[in-house]
C-alpha cells in the first residue's frame, strides 16, 4: 500500500487478449515503457496533462512468471528486432501515482499470453462431451473446415474406431488448418506444447508425427461425436481424464486470471485477418465469441452489494473484480495509410459490436493503435497508398536482414467486411521497428494512452 504517501490504493487488473501475432507483447513493452519514463506531452493519461510519478516494478503474484519487459524493451532498441513470440503467460506488476488522483495510488497488474491459448477458451465450463459437441459443430458446418477434417470425420463414423487413426487423422486435420490460416487450433498445445515448444512448418503428414494434441505425448485427446461417445464408453473415459487434467492444469490459470480482471485489452489485428481470408476472420470471430462468454463480462453481483463509496473504503484485496470494460483494439495502425485508419476501428465494430451488446453493464470502447509507429507517411499517389519503412521479408515472403528504409505499398482497406476474400487478397508488409536508441526515451505510439484512460477508468 501507498503508506509513504499516505494514500489508499486502486488496484486495477488488466488482460490483453488477441490471436498470436496480433501485438500483445509489443503493446505491454511500450505501455510500461510510458508508464516508467511518463512524459505528458506524448502519452496524455486522462484529459488533462496529467504526470505519473513514483513509477515502481513490483513484485508478480507467486503462481505468475515475470513479464520479460526488459528483454523485449532491449530487442526493440539494442536489437533493432520485435520481442520473441510469447510461450507461456507472464504478469508484470507496477505501482505509480497520477497528479489528477489525489486519494490514491494506481497498482498496476498486466497480463500477457500466448494467443494460442484463446482457441481453448472453449474448455473452460465445458465437459469433455459438451466441448466436443462444440467443437464439432464448427467443423461440420463450416465448409472449409469440413475440407480439411474429412479423413477424421469419416473415421470418427466408422463403427470399428481405431484410437491410432483418430488421432492421426485428427492431428493431420489441424496441421492443414494451419497451412489455410485457420487459427482454431484446439488443443492448442498442437502449435505450442505445455513447454513452450512451437511447432515449426512442414507437412501435415509430419507435423502429426512431431506433434502431440493434449498435455503431452502421452495424454493427446481430440473431439468424439455422440455417436463415437456411444460405441467406445472406454475411449471416453479415457479422453474425459486427459481432457479434464489439460483443462484444469493449462486453460484454468489462464481463465481464471481473465476472468478476475477489471478490463480486458483486446487485440483484432485487421490486417491479419485481411491478409489472412475469410477464415482468419471468421475464426477469431468464434474464438473471441467463445472467450467472452467464458468470462461472463458486465455486471456482477458484488457490484450490487456495494456502492461506490463504500467500495472505495475496502482494502483493495476486497475490492471486487469482474470485467466491466472492455477496450476492442485494432493494433499496428502504422501499417496501413492514414486515409484508411478510421475504417480499421468500423471494422472492428462491425465484428464485434452487436454479440458485445448482449451483455448488460458492459462498457466496450473500440480503437486503433500503434504500439511503435515504425513506418512514415508518403501522400497517396494516383489512389495507391504507399508507406516508408525498413521491411522485414523479401516479395517471396522470406525473413530478411535489416536493410534500408524503403517505400512500399500497402492495400487500401474496405468499408466493411467483403462476403468472402482469399489469403492474399490485401497486403500489409510487416516492417523493423523504429526504436529511439535513449533509453527513457519510449517509442512514438498512437492511442495508446487513450486506451489506458479508458481501462483504468
Ligand atoms: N508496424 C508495427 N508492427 C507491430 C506493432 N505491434 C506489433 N507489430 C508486429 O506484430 C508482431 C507480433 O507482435 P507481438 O506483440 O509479439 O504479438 P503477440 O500478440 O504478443 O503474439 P504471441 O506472443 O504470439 O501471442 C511483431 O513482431 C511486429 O511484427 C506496431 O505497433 N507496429
Ligand atoms: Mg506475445
Amino acid at each position: 500500500m501507498g503508506f509513504l504517501t499516505g494514500l489508499k490504493t486502486e488496484q486495477r487488473r488488466i488482460g490483453v487478449v488477441g490471436l498470436y501475432n496480433s501485438g500483445k507483447t509489443v503493446l505491454l513493452t511500450s505501455l510500461i515503457n510510458h508508464l516508467q519514463h511518463h512524459d505528458p506531452t506524448r502519452f496524455a493519461l486522462g484529459h488533462d496533462r496529467v504526470i505519473v510519478r513514483r513509477f515502481r516494478i513490483e513484485p508478480t503474484d507467486k503462481e505468475w512468471d515475470k513479464f520479460n519487459y526488459e528483454g523485449h524493451r532491449d530487442a526493440l532498441v539494442h536489437g533493432g528486432h520485435w520481442p520473441a513470440k510469447t510461450r507461456d503467460r507472464s504478469q508484470f506488476v507496477c505501482r505509480f501515482e497520477r497528479s489528477d488522483w489525489t486519494v490514491h495510488d494506481v497498482l498496476l497488474k498486466l497480463y500477457d499470453l500466448p494467443g494460442e491459448r484463446i482457441a481453448d477458451a472453449a474448455m473452460m465450463g465445458r465437459s469433455f462431451a459438451e466441448w466436443s459437441d462444440h467443437i464439432l459443430s464448427v467443423l461440420g458446418n463450416d465448409s472449409t473446415y469440413r475440407v480439411h477434417c474429412l479423413p477424421f470425420l469419416e473415421v470418427l463414423a466408422d463403427t470399428d474406431v481405431q484410437e491410432a487413426r483418430l488421432l492421426r487423422t485428427y492431428k493431420e486435420s489441424l496441421a492443414r488448418l494451419i497451412l489455410h490460416y485457420k487459427p482454431l487450433i484446439t488443443p492448442s498445445t498442437f502449435l505450442l506444447d505445455a513447454t513452450g515448444s512451437l511447432a515449426e512448418p512442414d507437412t501435415p503428414e509430419n507435423l502429426a508425427e512431431k506433434r502431440c494434441c493434449g498435455l503431452d505425448a502421452t495424454r493427446s485427446f481430440v473431439p468424439l461425436s455422440a455417436d463415437c461417445r456411444e460405441r467406445c464408453p472406454v475411449l471416453v473415459e479415457k479422453y474425459d481424464a486427459f481432457f479434464r487434467q489439460y483443462r484444469d492444469e493449462l486453460v484454468a490459470p489462464l481463465l481464471f486470471a481473465l476472468k478476475s480482471c477489471h478490463a480486458l485489452l483486446v487485440l483484432i489485428d485487421v490486417t491479419m485477418l485481411l491478409a489472412g481470408g475469410v477464415g482468419m476472420y471468421d475464426d477469431n470471430r468464434q474464438m473471441l465469441q467463445d472467450l467472452i462468454e467464458v468470462l461472463d463480462p458486465g455486471k456482477n453481483p458484488w457490484e450490487k452489494l456495494f456502492d461506490p463509496v463504500s467500495r472505495w473504503l475496502l482494502p483493495h484485496t476486497l475490492r471486487p473484480g469482474g470485467i466491466d470494460r472492455i477496450a476492442f483494439v485494432a493494433p499496428k495502425l502504422d501499417l496501413v495509410h492514414p486515409l484508411d485508419r478510421d475504417r480499421m476501428v468500423h471494422l472492428i465494430r462491425r465484428m464485434v459490436q452487436r454479440y458485445v451488446q448482449n451483455y448488460d453493464g458492459l462498457r466496450a470502447e473500440y480503437l486503433n493503435c500503434s504500439a511503435v509507429v515504425s513506418t512514415k507517411v508518403l501522400p497517396d499517389k494516383a489512389g495507391e497508398r504507399y508507406l516508408i519503412g525498413v521491411p522485414m521479408r523479401s516479395a517471396d515472403g522470406r525473413k530478411i536482414p535489416r536493410g534500408e528504409e524503403q517505400c512500399f505499398a500497402v492495400s487500401e482497406l474496405p468499408d466493411d467486411w467483403p462476403i468472402e476474400w482469399s489469403p492474399g487478397t490485401y497486403q500489409f508488409p510487416e516492417v523493423y521497428p523504429r526504436m529511439p536508441v535513449r533509453k527513457d526515451y519510449p517509442p512514438d505510439q498512437i492511442n495508446l494512452d487513450r486506451i489506458l484512460t479508458f481501462l483504468l477508468g
